[in-house]
């Protein structure tokens, strides 16, 4: 019976429960929705449409889910997985140190398949990463 009792506690100790990212004025511009074991994020582009060859950002907010190490720094990057190559551009991620972040210098440079990749570092002493992509498609 106690044995049972400590079981339940020490599984509750390592659950996750979700989390809403704040992504304020959603409605201007469709927010996307990602979701890795520890964090939730929301996304969406600077301009809405992104031409072919056209410099954008991605503003994004992040949330560590009940249970999960904060998140300690956030990359964002992008590849055509078909192609095999990434960007002609790095980005860079600014946070605003309360779980919202903008990444500027994105740009694709061809038509076809590319997929985000937020990749998320965990605050404390493993510091574990945790990847987060989603693919779209450019015209
Ligand atoms: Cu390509």
């Amino acid at each position: 019976m106690r044995a049972a009792a400590l079981f339940v506690l020490s599984s509750l100790a390592y659950a996750t429960w979700a989390c809403t990212p704040a992504l304020p004025g959603a409605t201007v511009n469709k927010v996307q929705n990602l979701d890795s074991k520890s964090y939730a994020l929301a996304y969406r582009t600077q301009p809405a449409t992104i031409a072919v060859g056209g410099h954008f950002a991605v503003e994004f907010a992040l949330c560590a889910k009940d249970g999960a190490a904060t998140p300690e720094s956030v990359r964002v990057d992008a590849h055509m997985p078909e192609h095999r190559h990434g960007m002609n551009y790095k980005t860079t991620v600014t946070g605003n140190g309360g779980g919202k972040y903008r990444a500027e210098g994105l740009m694709f440079h061809m038509p076809g398949r590319w997929e985000y990749i937020f990749e998320v570092r965990a605050s404390g002493t493993n510091g574990a990463t945790e990847r987060m992509t989603t693919s779209v498609v450019l015209q």
